[in-house]
């Protein structure tokens, strides 16, 4: 029996790594009776090994760290969401979803701004996004692909660690990981202009080893998200720059929604935490509460 990590499965097969390669494994029926789904990112113990044809045997799934739901995938230690600035042009309210998303699991956040050679639509947008997002601290990084900008940092972002590129199709996802690891030639599409979107080249989740110990997996873009596994009273710490100032409510059990004495929304007012990034918590917080209300 040997341990291994799961870095793709495609229809009932898992690739697991091992020591000496790349096993493709078929899992066995108790994972299905125990309706246990194997994940990328999973590490897993493996028998029947054929070292000559590389295959064996899936026998369990080890504990999980944690696990994402969109994109699919478990064990990772960060997100590098995704964004462009221009075709597709950046939805800041999916950023903040997947943002709320990897700060209820406790995972690091970068956050990537690529096409960055592209003259955006709002000449303003750069500033604009740097502002937004500045009281939250989270790295943020522009980079371009076809200008080479911003690959290095982005690359020092991955080391030792397990990351997961998160976003809309077309952004460029896999074609940062081009930039990455050169030679590595993962397919890329087109975006179609006539309706801004991308054509979902990526159809697997899939880890790949960028650097010693640095793994980075490439998943398919999407297009919406819910965030209704949040529970309503959580939604406030996944904002992270709320987090200085809750202590200073009037109220410890502070929702910074119409409660008096709110400190977080006299920093909003006064600007020093961004107005939008207010609004989305709001939302998402009305979101959160109807759900509840069935
Ligand atoms: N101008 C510009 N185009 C880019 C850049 N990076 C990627 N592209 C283009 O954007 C298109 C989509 O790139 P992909 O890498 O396939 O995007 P993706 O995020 O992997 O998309 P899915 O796999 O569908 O989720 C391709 O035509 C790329 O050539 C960039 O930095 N600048
Ligand atoms: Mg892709
Ligand atoms: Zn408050």
């Amino acid at each position: 029996m040997e341990e291994g990590r799961i870095i793709k499965g495609i229809s009932g097969f898992y690739y697991v790594s091992l020591k000496d390669g790349l096993y493709e494994c078929k899992g066995r029926g108790i994972l299905r009776k125990d309706k246990i789904k194997p994940l990328v990112g999973d590490w897993v113990t493996v028998s029947n090994l054929d070292a000559r044809e590389k295959t064996g045997t899936l026998e369990k799934v080890l504990p999980r760290n944690n696990q994402l739901k969109r994109p699919e995938i478990a064990n990772v230690d960060q997100v590098i969401i995704v964004i462009s600035l221009k075709n597709p042009s950046p939805s800041l309210m999916l950023m903040d979803k997947i943002i709320v998303l990897a700060e209820d699991l406790g995972l690091k956040v970068i956050l990537c701004i690529n096409k960055a050679d592209l003259e955006p639509e709002d000449s303003s947008m750069i500033e604009e996004i740097k502002e937004i997002y500045k009281p939250a601290g989270y790295p943020l990084i522009f980079t371009s692909t076809k200008k080479e900008q911003g690959i290095d940092p982005l690359r020092k972002t991955l080391k030792g660690k397990v990351s997961v590129f998160s976003g809309p199709s077309g952004v460029g996802k896999s074609s940062l990981l081009n930039a990455i690891k050169p030679g590595l030639k993962l397919k890329t599409g087109e975006v179609s202009a006539r309706i801004q979107r991308g054509k979902h080249t990526t159809r697997h989740t899939e880890l790949i080893l960028v650097g010693k110990d640095s793994w980075i997996a490439d998943t398919p873009g999407f297009g919406n998200l819910d965030i209704d596994e949040i529970q309503p009273e959580n939604l406030r710490f996944c904002f992270r720059e709320f987090l200085p100032y809750m202590e200073n409510c009037k109220f410890t059990s502070c929702l910074h929604l119409k409660e008096p004495g709110c400190a977080v929304k006299a920093k909003v007012s006064s600007g020093t935490i961004s107005q939008q990034r207010y609004d989305h918590y709001v939302q998402f917080m009305t979101t959160l509460n109807e759900k509840r209300r069935g």
